[in-house]
Parts: C-alpha cells; sequence; structure tokens
C-alpha cells in the first residue's frame, strides 16, 4: 500500500485536470440530456441547494475571513480540475441513492472520476492488460450476468477498472501504463465472465489539492477501501454501475466517498493456484 509521501505536488493536476475533460464531455455519464431545464425545477432545485449554504452561514456565524477562504478555494477547486473528484466523493452517493429507488436488481453504487472509454475489449476468460511484473496478490473475479427474470444474458458486458497494488488509477497517474488494469470483458453466450487480474489497494485521494486539503482541513479521513469498479451492460437493460470491496478492509464503513455497502463485499477465497484468490459474483440486470 502507497503512503503520500511518493506523491508529487503534480498529482492532484495530473488526475484533476484529465477527469474535468471527461466530465466536460459527458462521455462518462451516458446520462447528458438535452432540451431546457424547466424554470420550477431549476428554482426548486438551485433554490434548495443555496439555501443548505445560507443556512450554514446562519447557524455556524460564518465570518467574512471564513467566505473569503472559501472562495479561494473554489477558485482552486476549478483550477486544479477537481470538481469531478469533490463532486464524486461528497455528492454523488446522495444521487446515486435516488437512482436506486427506480431501478431494479443487483445492487449499485458511484461510478466516480477514473472510468475511462475506449479500454482493451476482451473476451472472457480475460486476463487484464498488466504489467510483465504486475504486483500484487493474483486474483480471478468470474460470475454470470441475468436479467431480473433470471435469463442469462448473452454477450453481457463487464467493463471493469481499478487501481494496482499501490492505489494508482492508469489515466490519471503516471506510473501505470495506460490501459493497466482496465478492460471491458463480453461474457459467454451464457452470460458467464471470469476475469484475472489483481487485488486492488485501499486508495486516498490527492492530498496535495483542494479536496484532499479540506478532508484534511476538517479531520475526516481520506481514505476509500480497497474496490474494483464495474459497468455492466446488456442490450435492453439497464446498465449496473458498482464496486465491489473487500471483506476486512480497514477502510470498510469509513469511505471518504460513503460509496460502500454491505452487499458489495468480496471474500476471496484461495484456489490453491500459488497465493491466488478468487472471488464469484453474478449480476442481475433490469429490463429498459
Ligand atoms: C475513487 O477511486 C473513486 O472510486 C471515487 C468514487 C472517488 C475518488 C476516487
Ligand atoms: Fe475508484
Amino acid at each position: 500500500m502507497t503512503t503520500t509521501e511518493d506523491q508529487s505536488v503534480s498529482d492532484a493536476v495530473t488526475a484533476g485536470s484529465h477527469a474535468t475533460d471527461i466530465a466536460r464531455s459527458g462521455a462518462a455519464t451516458f446520462r447528458t440530456g438535452g432540451g431546457q431545464a424547466d424554470p420550477a425545477r431549476v428554482s426548486a432545485v438551485v433554490g434548495a441547494a443555496l439555501e443548505g449554504i445560507r443556512a450554514a452561514i446562519r447557524e455556524q456565524k460564518v465570518t467574512y475571513e471564513e467566505f473569503d477562504a472559501f472562495k479561494r478555494w473554489l477558485i482552486s477547486v476549478s483550477d486544479t480540475g477537481e470538481w469531478p473528484l469533490f463532486l464524486d466523493v461528497y455528492l454523488e452517493f446522495e444521487v446515486e441513492k435516488v437512482a436506486a429507488e427506480t431501478q431494479d436488481g443487483s445492487v449499485g453504487t458511484i461510478l466516480g472520476p477514473f472510468w475511462l472509454d475506449g479500454q482493451a475489449q476482451l473476451d472472457s476468460p480475460a486476463t487484464l492488460p498488466m504489467r510483465d511484473d504486475e504486483p500484487g496478490t493474483p486474483m480471478i473475479l468470474a460470475g454470470q450476468v441475468t436479467s431480473t427474470d433470471g435469463t442469462p444474458l448473452a454477450g453481457a458486458k463487464v467493463d471493469i477498472w481499478h487501481t494496482d497494488e499501490e492505489g494508482w488509477y492508469s489515466g490519471f497517474a503516471s506510473k501505470p501504463p495506460a490501459g493497466n488494469l482496465r478492460g471491458v470483458v463480453t461474457a459467454d453466450d451464457q452470460g458467464r465472465y471470469e476475469i484475472h487480474t489483481r487485488k486492488p489497494a485501499p486508495y486516498t485521494i490527492p492530498l496535495d489539492g483542494p479536496t484532499g486539503q479540506m478532508t484534511l482541513a476538517a479531520g475526516w479521513s481520506p481514505w476509500r477501501p480497497a474496490h474494483i469498479h464495474l459497468l455492466v451492460t446488456a442490450p435492453g437493460h439497464r446498465t449496473l454501475t458498482t464496486q465491489l470491496f473487500f471483506t476486512g478492509d480497514p477502510y470498510l464503513g469509513n469511505d471518504v466517498a460513503s460509496a460502500d455497502k454491505p452487499e458489495l463485499t468480496l471474500d476471496p477465497q484461495p484456489t490453491g493456484n500459488g497465493d491466488e484468490i478468487r472471488s464469484d459474483r453474478d449480476f442481475v440486470l433490469a429490463p429498459e
């Protein structure tokens, strides 16, 4: 597991600016709607949000000094490209809870800022792209994708991405090569998938940027428990956005992004092949 000492000053900016470009394009969300917003809706949502902040000012008797610090902090969130990080860490889980109220099937959780389009397309059983000497415990994640009525979803796709054993995401940190530990795996004709990878590590948000600085200034933990991100898709079905965590992880229940759920915890077992471990996880998708 990495500590923060080896994060250079530019890590927040490196990760942040790339995540900002992706968010700006709308590619990561699949949800960019068009059309004119309804003024009543804008008034209701923006009004409630502003009133939340005004209430904090009144209740906490916020000073001009603090108001000016807030302005500088917001400007630095933009300057470092950390809006996706900040929003996904501190707000996305509430949006996901609202979305989950109307989605059947497997339990989901937040997407986060580090999904990338255009990764390796692989057939099951698949080994994710990795370095020849990729560190970490070899891990197999396998299972079946079905519809809510139990029908196997032949050719379902499992888009997977996670950190390396040091907690770095490829594409957002300079250490891992492009595409490392990312891939889109096509399930077989029974909807079965099998993915060979490495167990990821717990992750701390960049501590040199405004999101991490605010987190530390408040005395909060900047850690996320180790997790595997997944987007599970099949024609005619709603996309499942989820993550999987690991039993015994010291940061479970204290996720800075509030995205861990008990239903999403894996308990991998040794396969007997060296130090390899395996978890089986089925996914149920709701018809559209
Ligand atoms: C992550 O790795 C992540 O998954 C989320 C949601 C926020 C910050 C970093
Ligand atoms: Fe993540």
